[in-house]
């Protein structure tokens, strides 16, 4: 064959080439560039007719032909290959955002556990009357220990392992400074509770931490007496764990109380009966409270023959802990996302 032959045969791989690239192009799906695909490259494509034509060549143009034809065809499955990825990708985008399916909400957050047990126990004494108080932190000598009846050499200062700041300030270690603050602010009658967080020089384990929450009460009024704290006792235990909560109270001891007593709730887990928890005796023990010392009244300014009041203290994180069946104080502090989500 002569030369002729070979630039006729160049000729029409260039033009199929090119019809392949315009049709190819045009392909707005799959569908129809599985169409392009068979009519140029299955076996009875327009590619391998070319090269049917191979034996119809010189031998000694056969080599170009056959190189120019074995570029064309990989040049055609280049080029379809990268077509029909371009659409496997957009299928793929199409696949992350389904309109049909419900949004993806992003978690809200909760509140923690002890946020919670203070609310609620806010709640219940703001039922029964009481106002709510808050103070400072960072509190002086006289607030945390002096006005509570507490003087520098009394044992029951070692009662406490206190935070000092240098400025000779102090964390406090009880919120009872609010009481004192608030006492010093308003005569009777007082009816208020002072939640927030208390600081001592505690090492953690299981039971202690150096930073937890406490809830004071106070109550101070005309013919105030031992029976109607009690009753507040009572009616908190009730509303806190339930209906058949019972309370008693033991004698004890605290400088700004007198009398003084610890109180105890029964056991949450065993109702009474006696478990581990509890250690067998049907009690848990919550905190102490007392009638105010009349020496606390003094230091305020209150006349403690005309008026009487209650006192009492509990610790939020030893309600949570009893409530929701906590056995470690340490878990309330790690910031740790399996805890806090189940709140
Ligand atoms: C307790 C136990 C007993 C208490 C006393 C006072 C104040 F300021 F009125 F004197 N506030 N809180 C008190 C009494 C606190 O916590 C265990």
């Amino acid at each position: 064959m002569a030369r002729s032959g070979l630039n006729e045969q160049l000729a029409k791989i260039q033009s199929l080439k090119e019809n392949f690239h315009k049709e190819i192009e045009a392909c707005t799906n799959p569908r129809e560039i599985e169409q392009v695909r068979i009519n140029y490259l299955s076996k009875k494509g327009e590619l391998n007719q070319l090269f049917s034509l191979l034996g119809k060549v010189s031998a000694e143009d056969r080599p170009i032909l056959g190189k120019k034809l074995n570029e064309a065809k990989n040049n055609l499955n280049d080029v379809h290959k990268q077509k029909l990825s371009y659409f496997a990708e957009i299928d793929k985008k199409k696949e992350r955002i389904d309109t049909s399916l419900p949004g993806r909400a992003p978690f809200p957050g909760s509140q923690h556990p002890i946020t919670q047990i203070l609310d609620e126990i806010k709640e219940i004494f703001s039922f029964m009357g009481f106002e709510i108080a808050e103070g400072p932190e960072i509190e002086s000598d006289y607030y945390n220990f002096e006005a509570l009846n507490i003087p520098g050499d009394h044992p029951a200062k070692e009662m406490h392992d206190t935070f000092y700041l240098d400025s000779g300030m102090l964390l406090r270690t009880h919120t009872s400074p609010v009481q004192i603050r608030v006492m010093e602010s308003q005569k009777p009658p007082v009816r208020m509770i002072a939640p927030g967080r208390c600081y001592r020089k505690d090492t953690p384990d299981a039971s202690h931490s150096p930073f937890f929450h406490q809830v004071e009460g106070l109550c101070v009024d005309e013919g105030i007496s031992f029976a109607d704290l009690k009753g507040i006792i009572s009616i908190f235990a009730k509303k806190m764990f339930g209906e058949d909560v019972k309370i008693r109270f033991r004698p004890s001891y605290f400088p700004f109380t007198e009398p003084s007593a610890e109180y105890d709730f029964t056991c949450v887990f065993c109702k009474g009966k006696g478990c581990k928890t509890c250690k067998g005796t049907g009690w848990l023990e919550i905190s102490g409270a007392g009638m105010v010392d009349p020496e606390v009244f003094r230091f305020v300014g209150y006349d403690a023959d005309k008026y009487t009041g209650y006192a009492f203290g509990m610790g939020v994180e030893r309600i949570a802990m009893l409530k929701y069946g906590i056995n470690d104080i340490r878990y309330f502090y790690e910031n740790d996302y399996r805890f806090l989500t189940q709140f």
